[in-house]
């Protein structure tokens, strides 16, 4: 099918070259609002796709699938988490589906770091006192935080995010440890001088500050979960710019809550947008609007992937961001 003839729709509003390079190549549906979908919305779009473009924030699930029409071929997804598409009902109707892994690794884990050094440092917490009005001058005891330096970090999921983060961590004097499916090769413990740990359980129990960098699948929801997080110790902190899903967390806020744990820096939820408003109330969490990937150059590249994906696929190739294999 040549580009110009190609239905490619888009959920979200994207940066402008990459909208306006989509133009040039595709016959394109833009969402110019950027108001998010609602699910009849997203069987609209199905219905006139042959290329859709979604992103996080469109549920793709078996009801909007099931009523595409057969033309939709490719959704090409912009992001590296895929769970909002149900990939088995996709892999079932025969459509590929294909991600932006790779370009967001650095930017992710540069706000992991960010998370990691405000929790323990109290960064939010001084800014919001200052602005406040309330601070009256320095003081030997005023907002003391916890050390970075020498603390065990406990990385869960070590792919491309997980060694992104452990190597800065390295830089900012933290031991590196980690919990995976698999064993990362010996090159790389030793480039990280990581420990591997089998059991996340025993990890979990010894680490000073646990980081998720493992992606949502119906493997890793509630990975950490209430039993999970009660083996953390007191003085523990979590941060979590993976999914929501991957922590329970209501039983994380119960445990903030009551002291079990010291603090948590969370830049997804598990109910986006929506917040448990007990966290929103506490001092000793740090809370962003799911922006770990968020600098210009980051979406510019993931543009510029989700073009090339549709692009190869056009052409009748494999695209290379294939998270399942349709039929081409
Ligand atoms: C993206 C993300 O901004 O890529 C991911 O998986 O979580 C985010 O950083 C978002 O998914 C875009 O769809």
């Amino acid at each position: 099918m040549p580009y110009r003839k190609t239905k490619v729709v888009v959920t979200r509003k994207l940066p402008d070259p990459i909208e306006t390079r989509m133009m040039e190549l595709f016959d394109v549906s833009l969402n110019v609002e950027d108001k998010p979908y609602s699910q009849a919305q997203l069987v609209e779009a199905v219905q006139q796709a042959d290329i859709l473009v979604p992103t996080v924030t469109d549920r793709i699930d078996a009801g909007v699938l099931s009523q595409a029409n057969p033309d939709l071929r490719l959704i090409a997804s912009f992001g590296a988490g895929v769970d909002h598409i149900d990939l088995a009902t996709a892999r079932q109707r025969g459509i590929t589906v294909t991600n932006t892994p790779g370009v967001l690794t650095e930017d992710t884990a540069d706000m992991t770091l960010a998370l990691i050094l405000a929790v323990p440092r109290r960064l939010t917490e001084g800014e919001r006192y200052l602005r406040a009005g309330d601070w009256t001058g320095w003081a030997p005891t005023g907002m003391l935080g916890n050390r970075i330096w020498g603390k065990r970090l406990g990385i869960v999921g070590m792919g491309r995010i997980g060694s992104a983060v452990a190597r800065r961590a390295r830089a900012f004097g933290m031991s590196i440890h980690y919990h995976n499916r698999n064993r990362v090769s010996d090159e790389l413990e030793q480039e990280l001088e990581a420990t591997y740990w089998e059991s996340l359980d025993q990890m979990l129990a010894r680490m000073d500050i646990v980081s998720v960098n493992c992606p949502h699948t119906p493997g890793t929801f509630h990975l950490l979960s209430a039993r999970r997080l009660k083996l953390l110790r007191p003085h523990a902190y979590v941060v979590n710019t993976s999914r929501g899903e991957v922590v329970d967390e209501n039983a994380l806020t119960r445990m903030l809550e009551s002291g079990e744990l010291a603090g948590a820096g969370l830049d997804v939820f598990e109910h986006e947008p929506a917040v448990n408003p007990k966290l929103l109330a506490m001092d000793n969490v740090v809370l962003l609007p799911h922006m770990g990937s968020a600098t210009i150059e980051g979406r510019l590249d993931m543009g510029e992937k989700v073009i090339i994906n549709i692009k190869t696929f056009v052409d009748g190739h494999a695209p290379p961001d294939r998270v399942i294999e349709g039929l081409l």
